[in-house]
C-alpha cells in the first residue's frame, strides 16, 4: 500500500513543484476585507487532495459523494456499511479499493495497534474529571516518543524521504486511536473495566468491541460514523491545524494532538456532543421528552435570545442540508422505529431551519453532521455524550493524517501568512 501511495502521490508531488516553479505569479482572485474579518472564508489558500466540499452539494472524497461511497466501498457484510479502511485507501491512493485491498489495509492497521504502556499511564494520571477530549489529546501527544519521523529527522534523513517516516507514524497513529478512545471510555464510564482488542475485527468494529458495545448493529453504525466524519476538505479547524503544525515539520503526533484541541471547540467537533447536551436542557426546561413543535420553537428562540448558538445547525461553507446528516437520517429510517432521541432530531430538522432563517444574519440555517450523530449513538446505548467528540476525533484522523503524508511528499513549505494591526485594515478601508 505504501508503494502504491508513493507511485500515485509522487506524480502529484512533481506537479506541485512544477506549478510552484513555473506558475508562481498566477493570480487566483481578490481578497475582500469582509473575508479577512469573517474567518478567511472562501479564500483559496490551501492545497488538499483528500476531499472537496461544495456549498450546495456537500463533501466528495476523491470525487465520490457519500451515497456513492456507501454503495461502492468494500463491505464486510453485503447489506451493511462499508469499512472505513476502504475510505482511507481511497484518500491515500485515489482509487476505490478491492475487497482484498481494504482488508489488507485493515490487517496492516491491526498489526500496528499496540499502544505504549506510558500512554495508558498518562491517561490514568489525569483526574477523571478531565474531559475525554483532554485525555485524548494528551494521550496522542504522549505517543510522540514513538515517532519514526522525529527519529529520521534527527538522524539526518534527506527531506525527500520525510514522507516515508511520516507515513509510518500516520498509520501507527490511526491504528492506535480506537484502543486509546475505548480506554478513555471504559476508564471514565465503566470503572476502568477495560476490554482487550480483537485483532480479527475491522478498525471501527474493534472500537465498538473495546467500548463494550459488541453487536453487529453497533459495528454497522460505527462504520458509517467513521466514514462520514473522516474528512471535510482542508480549511476546517482540525484539518487546518494539523496542516499548519505539520508545516513546521512537527511530528504527526504533535500535529494530530493539536488538531484535536481544535476539534474540542464547541463551534467545531464539540457540537457532536453539545447537541445532546442542549436537547437534554430542552427536555428539562420543557419538562417533557415529547414536546410540541411550538414548544421546541419557543426553546430555540430562548437559546438565540440568550446569545447562544443552536448546536448542529449552520456551517461555515455548506448552504444546504449536510449530506452527512441525510446519510444518518436514512440509516435511522431503515433501522430504527420510533425512538425518542431520533424523533427529536427529526423534529428539530422541521422546526429549527425556519427560525434560523428568519434571524437574517445566519448564512446557513440547515443541519450539519452533528445534528443527528448523537441521537443515533444514544439510541444504540452509547449514552455517555461527553465522549462523542472523541469518536469524531478517531474518525477525523483518516482524512487529516492522509493529507499530512501528502503534505510531506509534496514538500510543502512552512505556512506563514501575513498579519497587520487593525489600523492597517482601517487605512485600507477608509484611507488615513
Ligand atoms: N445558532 C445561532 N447562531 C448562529 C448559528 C446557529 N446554529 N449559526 C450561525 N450563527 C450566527 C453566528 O454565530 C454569527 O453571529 P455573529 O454575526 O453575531 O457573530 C452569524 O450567525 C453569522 O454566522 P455564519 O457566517 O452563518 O456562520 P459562521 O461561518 O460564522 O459559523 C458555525 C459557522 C458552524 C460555527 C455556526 O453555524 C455555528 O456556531 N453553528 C453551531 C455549532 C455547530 O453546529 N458547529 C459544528 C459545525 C460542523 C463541525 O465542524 O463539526
Amino acid at each position: 500500500i505504501k508503494y502504491r501511495f508513493y507511485q500515485k502521490a509522487n506524480k502529484c508531488a512533481k506537479e506541485f513543484q512544477r506549478l510552484k516553479s513555473e506558475h508562481a505569479d498566477v493570480v487566483l482572485g481578490e481578497v475582500k476585507l469582509g473575508q479577512v474579518l469573517t474567518g478567511m472564508k472562501g479564500i483559496p489558500l490551501l492545497v488538499t487532495d483528500t476531499s472537496k466540499l461544495d456549498p450546495e452539494e456537500g463533501i466528495r472524497f476523491k470525487g465520490y459523494s457519500i451515497p456513492e461511497l456507501r454503495e461502492k466501498l468494500p463491505k464486510i457484510n453485503p447489506d451493511g456499511e462499508p469499512i472505513p479502511e476502504g475510505l482511507l485507501y481511497l484518500m491515500l491512493i485515489g482509487e476505490i479499493p478491492s475487497q482484498e485491498d481494504a482488508l489488507n489495509l485493515s490487517r496492516d492497521l491491526a498489526t500496528r495497534a499496540h499502544v505504549p504502556q506510558h500512554t495508558f499511564d498518562v491517561i490514568d494520571a489525569m483526574p477523571k474529571t478531565s474531559k475525554p477530549m483532554t485525555q485524548f489529546s494528551a494521550a496522542i501527544l504522549s505517543m510522540a516518543t514513538e515517532s519514526t519521523f522525529q527519529k529520521a529527522y534527527r538522524a539526518g534523513v534527506n527531506k525527500k524521504y520525510f514522507w516515508d517516516a511520516t507515513y509510518e507514524d500516520v498509520m501507527n497513529l490511526i491504528a492506535r486511536l480506537p484502543r486509546i478512545a475505548a480506554y478513555i471510555y471504559r476508564r471514565q464510564f465503566f470503572n476502568s473495566d477495560h476490554i482487550e482488542p480483537n485483532p480479527r475485527l475491522d478498525w471501527a468494529g474493534n472500537l465498538a468491541h473495546m467500548m463494550g458495545h459488541d453487536s453487529e448493529e453497533v459495528r454497522r453504525l460505527f462504520r458509517l460514523y467513521m466514514i462520514i466524519h473522516a474528512d471535510h476538505e482542508g480549511g476546517n479547524v482540525s484539518a487546518h491545524t494539523a496542516h499548519l503544525v505539520g508545516s513546521a515539520l512537527s511530528n504527526p503526533y504533535y500535529c494530530y494532538a493539536a488538531a484535536m484541541t481544535g476539534l474540542a471547540g464547541p463551534l467545531h467537533g464539540l457540537a457532536n456532543q453539545d447537541v445532546i447536551f442542549w436537547i437534554f436542557e430542552m427536555i428539562e426546561e420543557l419538562d417533557t421528552d415529547t414536546p410540541t413543535d411550538e414548544q421546541v420553537a419557543e426553546y430555540c428562540k430562548h437559546t438565540l435570545e440568550s446569545g447562544r448558538v443552536i448546536p448542529g445547525y449552520g456551517h461555515a461553507v455548506l448552504r444546504k442540508t449536510d449530506p452527512r446528516f441525510t446519510a444518518q437520517q436514512e440509516f435511522a429510517n431503515k433501522y430504527i422505529k420510533d425512538d425518542k432521541m431520533v424523533n427529536l432530531a427529526n423534529q428539530l430538522y422541521r422546526v429549527v431551519p425556519p427560525i434560523l432563517g428568519s434571524v437574517g444574519k445566519i448564512k446557513n440555517p440547515w443541519p450539519n453532521v452533528d445534528a443527528y450523530s448523537g441521537s443515533l449513538l444514544y439510541h444504540y446505548g452509547i449514552k455517555e455524550y461527553t465522549f462523542y467528540t472523541v469518536m469524531f476525533g478517531v474518525s477525523r484522523a483518516l482524512g487529516v493524517l492522509a493529507s499530512l503524508v501528502n503534505d510531506r511528499i509534496y514538500g510543502m513549505p512552512i505556512e506563514r501568512p501575513t498579519s497587520h494591526p487593525l489600523s492597517w485594515f482601517k487605512e485600507q478601508a477608509e484611507g488615513k
